[in-house]
């Protein structure tokens, strides 16, 4: 496609819509989508933006090319997944460069909470998914001596569409795509319009494979394209990772052709320190569960609960650690914490720190842009054509003490680099600020009394729940991952995951084909004796009961087979 140069767009294309200086990265023309580096402005490639017709199509061709792919067997499906796997393995350092630039975040997190996860992932679903999947026998109890057996069998839904964010950009969208493929479906994703290209980069790999073209399509473009997919009714299935907001509408699109949807949406993830918890390592865990990517991870700890009797202690370890950590572009090596993704994101931190301070919370370091970033009028990649200006993404980690739970930083999702603290008396109490918020996505427990952590982790509201571990768990293929209230519905990863993308058939057979059922017509008097007696005897699990109803069951048999 033709890159746009006219900013004379008509008015009726809603992309254009986008095109302000909070958009900066990425930047949408009318009709194409101009990815940069956050941390840069520099511009890295150009994507067009899908229309409807385009999307159809795309379900279309997936449509047809699941009906051949659900006859290849798991052990093929496998090795075209394990030669992706390799060449990723192969390919690692540019795909790590590739996500660091489009997103901002530092190279190394690329590599251990992108990819890393992601080989882990395709090896486990490669290998376990014929097993997961495998037909099921149900005990039927009485009905199994009348020879009637029942199995469940695990069928593709057909084509999924995944429409994926910025945040993790690779590892979100590539385990359900793999999934997905592995259970028998086609797939159209649809990544986010500040991460594309790396959504065309899982296109690459699986293409490189082996992979059937049309299993796999990427529908690049912005909401309005993701709005086509998840208002087709030839979709079998929604994947959708985002806002609340957006969630919200992608459910109402699928409510109107009953397509089934998961959302996994945001948080607000409490962490819990107890007074016996291991204090330099839950100060670390902290840092790193708080300001890993800039804090634009859906787990990451955006409310630290500790007990008051370790509160200064804990603080000072943590603002300790947060003061070493080592601020640079994401491509850099010595970088911990990088830039944020994009200006609006960054504008949603400032706004719950201003509103925090405001209402008296302090700022013990952190809280303003990394000057040491600060963008330059002159800047060599400021891009005029699209009147784009280039801000600062770089956010410095933040701790904030004082805090009260009216703060917006309490309860809303800030999404960066912001670590808010506030002691608690008593485990309830703790439990009870925990649980005290719209969302219940993950939450973290922080004790050497193992029993208390179980017992703590019990009591709180949330899909994941770690004792002494934070917001890892993505990273992990066998458990489920998904939350409860706003934080979405359903589930992805594990096995859990696997049976959100097959619908479970049951399949029924009466191995006695020669005889009628007791209960067919005619309801005759000794079909009303046999039926009051079954209510009486035979469904309370009791054989020895069942067997006091047999002389009606015989009697109904003969009469049915008198009238035959
Ligand atoms: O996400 P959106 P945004 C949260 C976080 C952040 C906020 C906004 O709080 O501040 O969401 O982020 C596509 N129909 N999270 O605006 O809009 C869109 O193109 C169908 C948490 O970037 O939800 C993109 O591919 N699709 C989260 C995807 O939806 C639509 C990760 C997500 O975009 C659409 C990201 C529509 N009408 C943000 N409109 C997490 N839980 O990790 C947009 N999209």
């Amino acid at each position: 496609m033709q890159p746009s140069t006219s900013t004379a767009a008509p008015l009726n294309q809603p992309a254009l819509q986008n095109q302000s200086p909070l958009n900066q990265s990425p930047v949408l023309t009318h009709d194409e989508i101009v990815s940069r580096d956050p941390a840069t402005n520099q511009e890295i490639g150009r994507v067009p933006i899908l229309t409807q017709p385009e999307i159809e199509s795309m379900i279309a061709r997936a449509r047809a090319a699941q009906t051949a792919w659900v006859a290849v067997s798991f052990d093929e499906r496998a090795r075209i997944i394990t030669r992706a796997r390799q060449i990723v393995l192969d390919e690692m350092d540019a795909i790590a460069t590739l996500i660091s630039r489009e997103s901002g975040k530092p190279v190394a997190e690329s590599v251990s909470m992108e990819i890393i996860p992601t080989l882990d992932l395709m090896h486990f679903f490669a290998r376990r998914t014929a097993h997961i999947l495998k037909p099921e026998r149900i005990a039927l109890g009485q009905y199994t001596i009348a020879g009637r057996t029942s199995r469940i069998i695990y069928k593709p839904l057909g084509v999924i569409a995944i429409i994926a964010p910025w945040n993790f950009p690779w590892a979100i969208p590539l385990g359900e795509v793999v999934m997905a493929l592995m259970a028998g479906n086609a797939v159209v994703l649809k990544p986010s319009e500040v991460t594309s290209l790396v959504g065309l980069k899982i296109k690459d790999v699986f293409t490189r494979a082996g992979l059937t073209d049309d299993l796999l399509h990427v529908a690049t473009g912005d909401g309005m394209t993701g709005a086509a997919l998840a208002a087709s009714p030839l979709v079998n299935k929604i994947m959708f990772t985002g806002s609340v907001a957006t969630g919200k509408r992608v459910a109402a699109a699928a409510a109107q052709n009953l397509t089934p949807v998961v959302l996994e949406l945001g948080g607000k993830d409490p962490m819990i320190i107890c007074r016996d918890a291991d204090l330099p390592v839950a100060a670390h865990a902290a840092v790193w569960g708080a300001f890993a990517n800039s804090g634009q991870a859906c787990a990451s700890v955006e409310r630290c609960y500790v007990h008051e009797s370790v509160a200064a202690e804990f603080t000072k370890l943590v603002v300790e650690a947060t003061k070493n950590l080592r601020q640079h572009h994401g491509t850099n090596e010595a970088s911990d914490v990088a830039a944020m993704s994009s200006e609006r994101q960054a504008q949603i931190v400032d706004a719950h720190i201003n509103d925090a301070v405001t209402r008296g919370a302090r700022i013990l370091t952190g809280g303003k842009r990394n000057h040491d970033f600060a963008a330059s009028p002159d800047d060599a990649h400021l891009d005029d054509t699209h009147n784009d200006t280039h801000t600062n993404l770089f956010y410095e980690p933040t701790i904030l003490v004082d805090v009260e739970d009216a703060m917006l930083v309490m309860h809303e999702e800030t999404f960066g680099p912001v670590l808010p603290i506030k002691t608690f008396r008593t485990e309830d109490e703790a439990v009870r600020l925990a649980n005290d918020s719209p969302f219940g996505l993950t939450a973290s427990v922080w004790t050497r009394d193992l029993k208390r952590g179980a017992r703590l982790a019990a009591m709180i509201d949330a899909g994941t729940v770690t004792v002494n571990e934070v917001l890892y768990t993505h990273g992990l293929a066998a458990t489920p991952w998904g939350g409860i209230k706003q934080s979405g519905m359903g589930r992805t990863h594990g096995k859990q995951g696997l049976l959100e993308l097959v619908y479970p058939q049951h399949i029924h057979t009466n191995r006695l084909p020669r005889f009628a059922d007791l209960w067919w017509f005619n309801y005759t008097p000794s079909a009303h004796t046999l039926f009051r007696q079954l209510a009486r005897r035979a469904t309370n699990g009791s054989i020895l009961q069942s067997a006091l109803a047999f002389p009606a069951v015989v009697r109904r048999f003969l009469e049915m087979r008198r009238r035959k």
